[in-house]
C-alpha cells in the first residue's frame, strides 16, 4: 500500500503576500515571474502600476496569490493619495509582506519611508533585494548587511533577480511555508483576479507609456469596452472580438502627442498591445482607439472613481 502524499499536520495551504517596495524596484516584475505569466504591465517610469493586481500561483500544495502593489510613495496628487491608502491598508491583512528594494541602488529615503509602514504592523516581513543580475556580489552582500541596520527586523533575507528568474524559486518556497491552511480560493490554471476588459487597457496603456515622455505617461489612463454591436458585421466576423479604447489624458497639448503624427504613434501602439492580447485571450481582435481630453483627472475624486481608481 502506498503512502498518501505528506502535507505535514493539515492539507492544503493558501494565503496573501503583498509586495511592496518604492516605485520601480521590480514589484510587477517579481509578481510576473511567480506566476509564470504577465498579469501587471511594467516599465522603467516609476507608478506604473496604478491598482492592486492579484498573481495567482497554484501547486498541488500551495496557492499564493500575490497582491501586486502600486509603489508606497509621498502622495502629490488624489491619485497617489488613494494608491498609498490602499496599500497601507492591505499591510496589515495579508500573510507575509515582501519588501523590495534594489541591489543596484542604494537603500535610500524611499524604501526608509516604507519600510517604516511595514514595521508598523505584526505581519511577517521577508526583505527581498531584486536586481542582482545588475548589481555585484560584493553589492548584493552589501546590501543584505544594510538592510537588518537600516530597515528593520525582518523575518528572512532572499537576493532575487525577477529579470532573470535567479532565487524566485527559493523565495517562493519560503513564502508558501509561511502560509496558513486554507482553501483553494482559484481554480488551476488562473492567474489573476483581472477582467479581461482591464488587462486589454493595460496592455494598452503599456506600450503608449514606452512612446511617451516626461509628463504624458501619467497624464494616461485608458479604458477598454467590447464594442456595441451596430449590426453591421460584414467586416467583422465572429471569430474576431470587437473592442473600443478610450485613451484619456489630461490637457489637448497631450492628445497631439499621444496621437502621433498623422496618427502613426497611437496606432503603433494600438497594434502592438492587440497583438498581445491576442496572444493572451487566444482570438482575434479588432481594436479601435480614440483619444479624449479629460481636464486635470488625477486631481478630480469624481473622475478617479468614474475610470475606476
Ligand atoms: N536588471 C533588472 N531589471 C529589473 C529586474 N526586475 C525589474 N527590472 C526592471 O525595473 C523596471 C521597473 O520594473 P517594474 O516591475 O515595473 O517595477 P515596479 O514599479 O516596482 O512594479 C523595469 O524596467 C524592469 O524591467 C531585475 O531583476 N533585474
Ligand atoms: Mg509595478
Amino acid at each position: 500500500m502506498t503512502a498518501p502524499p505528506d502535507f505535514g499536520s493539515g492539507g492544503f495551504r493558501s494565503g496573501f503576500v503583498t509586495v511592496v517596495g518604492r516605485p520601480n524596484v521590480g514589484k510587477s516584475t517579481l509578481v510576473n515571474r511567480f506566476v509564470g505569466t504577465k498579469v501587471a504591465i511594467t516599465s522603467p517610469r516609476p507608478q506604473t502600476t496604478r491598482t492592486t493586481i492579484r498573481g495567482v500561483r497554484t501547486s498541488p500544495t500551495h496557492q499564493l496569490v500575490l497582491l501586486d502593489t502600486p509603489g508606497l510613495h509621498r502622495p502629490r496628487t488624489a491619485l497617489g493619495e488613494r494608491t498609498n491608502e490602499r496599500a497601507r491598508a492591505t499591510l496589515s491583512e495579508v500573510d507575509v509582506i515582501c519588501f523590495v528594494v534594489e541591489a543596484n541602488a542604494p537603500i535610500g529615503r524611499g524604501d526608509r519611508f516604507i519600510s517604516a509602514m511595514v514595521q508598523e504592523v505584526a505581519t511577517p516581513r521577508i526583505l527581498v533585494v531584486n536586481k542582482t543580475d545588475a548589481a555585484s556580489d560584493a553589492q548584493v552582500v552589501e546590501h543584505l548587511g544594510r538592510a537588518s541596520e537600516w530597515l528593520g527586523d525582518f523575518e528572512a533575507f532572499f537576493p532575487v533577480s525577477a529579470r532573470s528568474g535567479e532565487g524566485v524559486d527559493a523565495l517562493a518556497a519560503d513564502l508558501e511555508s509561511r502560509l496558513p491552511e486554507g482553501p483553494q480560493y482559484y481554480p488551476d490554471g488562473v492567474v489573476t483576479d483581472q477582467a479581461e476588459m482591464f488587462i486589454a487597457a493595460e496592455l494598452l496603456r503599456e506600450q503608449l507609456l514606452l512612446v511617451t515622455h516626461e509628463e504624458v505617461p501619467h497624464s494616461i489612463t485608458v479604458e477598454v469596452e467590447p464594442m456595441d454591436d451596430d449590426g453591421d458585421d460584414r467586416h467583422h466576423p465572429d471569430d474576431v472580438l470587437r473592442l473600443q479604447a478610450v485613451v484619456r489624458v489630461e490637457r489637448a497639448s497631450q492628445k497631439g502627442i499621444v496621437i502621433g503624427k498623422g496618427g502613426a504613434l497611437l496606432k503603433e501602439a494600438g497594434t502592438a498591445a492587440r497583438r498581445e492580447l491576442e496572444a493572451l485571450l487566444g482570438t482575434r481582435i479588432y481594436l479601435e482607439t480614440t483619444v479624449r481630453v479629460e481636464r486635470n483627472w488625477q486631481r478630480r475624486p469624481q473622475a478617479l472613481d468614474r475610470l475606476g481608481y
